[in-house]
């Protein structure tokens, strides 16, 4: 174990604020991420809350304000289970910086992105308890660690439009693979937004707030939005660019490492592959030559709605070099960009070209 009970070998980006991701290989090992291996990304300091003197306000737009305690929130409302991928909008940055630099952003891998377990309670039934009032058109989400990487430094908050609020896999959770929320991620309360940018998952939640328009925090305003390729992120004004919500059809490849030297022969090669919101991965192509030609790996059948889907391939490799590549293709017969230039932004958001790893046979 190393900091914040994460596996040894954990790629750490950051220290202070805490960012780390699990080597590939590791995250390939399970459909559900153990809670050691589960990704971690932080805009501040990782706050240590009293759960007993926590409280949790809903407020704004809503015909009763609502202070609730933990307990109050447990045995108040329905208890739910949801399985969900939660999938960092600079998951695969590494990417991208390889096309043209980005200063200031942490370098991911395909790690960024982990599935677990949540069990809380439906933020729906806690808005309806509150009644809604008509004009509600965002639900912001307000948090207390204080980020120095704002501009202005400011606590972590950001907002869903209601709609999104409303549906039945919107949790407030407080158990992860049924263990007690680790405080690294959001305990005692966090916001989970199954098929949304990891960023839309308030941890250490401490107030709901219902508005007309989308939450004015900075990393909701200015952060984690698609600038276009020509802006300079140092003087865009908030509000500009493509504020980020729904995740996009996104796939990597985990396993083998990059830059594995492997006997020549059958060589097993596994990864994930997530849709958007509503929609289905149905299908991940591997070709080890360049995409010239494809095979189509087999996909994990059991794969609960919100979460990614795992494949696998056997590919029969002679001695030499190999580009391995993967792409992915959803219900509606979307596929995967080729290449990383086609989505380069100034944030390095949103990579989802076709993974590529290098392979020596012998
Ligand atoms: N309060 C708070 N919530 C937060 C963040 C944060 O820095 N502070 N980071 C967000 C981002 S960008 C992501 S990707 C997810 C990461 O969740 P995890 O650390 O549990 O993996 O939390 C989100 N919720
Ligand atoms: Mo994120």
């Amino acid at each position: 174990m190393t900091v914040w009970n994460k596996m040894p070998g954990m790629l750490v980006h950051e220290e202070q604020p805490f960012n780390a991701e699990p080597p590939p290989a590791a995250l390939a090992e399970h459909r559900q991420t153990p809670l050691d291996t589960f990704y971690s990304r932080n805009h501040g300091p990782i706050p240590d809350i009293d759960p007993d003197r926590w409280r949790l306000q809903v407020d704004g737009l809503v015909e009763t304000p609502l202070e609730l305690s933990l307990a109050e929130l447990r045995d108040g409302f329905e208890q739910v289970q949801v399985d969900a991928t939660l999938e960092c909008a600079g998951n695969r940055r590494t990417g991208l910086i390889a096309v043209h630099d980005i200063p200031g952003e942490a370098a991911w891998g395909p790690g960024a992105i982990s599935t677990a377990s949540f069990r809380g309670i439906r933020l729906a039934d806690v808005l309806a308890a509150a009644g809604l009032e008509p004009e509600a058109a965002h639900i912001a989400f307000a948090a207390p660690d204080v980020s120095p990487v704002a501009d202005p430094p400011q606590p972590y908050g950001g907002s869903i439009p209601v709609d999104k609020a409303l549906r039945p896999e919107v949790l407030l959770a407080w158990t992860m693979n049924e263990q007690p929320l680790p405080r690294a991620h959001g305990a005692p309360l966090r916001v989970v937004v199954p098929g949304w940018i990891g960023a839309r998952s308030v941890k250490w939640l401490t107030r709901i707030s219902a508005r007309t328009t989308p939450s004015d925090n900075y990393f909701q305003a200015t952060a984690y939005r698609m600038l276009p390729a020509d802006a300079d992120p140092q003087r865009t004004a908030p509000g500009a660019g493509i504020s980020l919500g729904p995740v996009a059809l996104n796939c990597a490849i985990l396993q083998p490492d990059d830059g594995s030297v492997l006997p020549a022969g059958p060589t097993r090669v596994s990864g994930y592959a997530l849709a958007a919101p509503d929609r289905a991965v149905e299908r991940v192509d591997v070709s080890a030559d360049g995409g010239r030609s494809w095979r189509q790996a087999e996909l994990d059948t059991a794969a609960p709605p919100w979460t990614w889907r795992t494949w696998q391939a056997s590919l029969d490799l002679p001695p030499g070099e190999f580009e391995l590549i993967a792409r992915a293709w959803d219900a509606t017969g979307a596929t995967t960009p080729e290449s990383p230039a086609h989505v380069w932004n100034p944030k390095g958001y949103g990579n989802n070209s076709w993974s590529r790893i290098h392979l020596t046979c012998r």
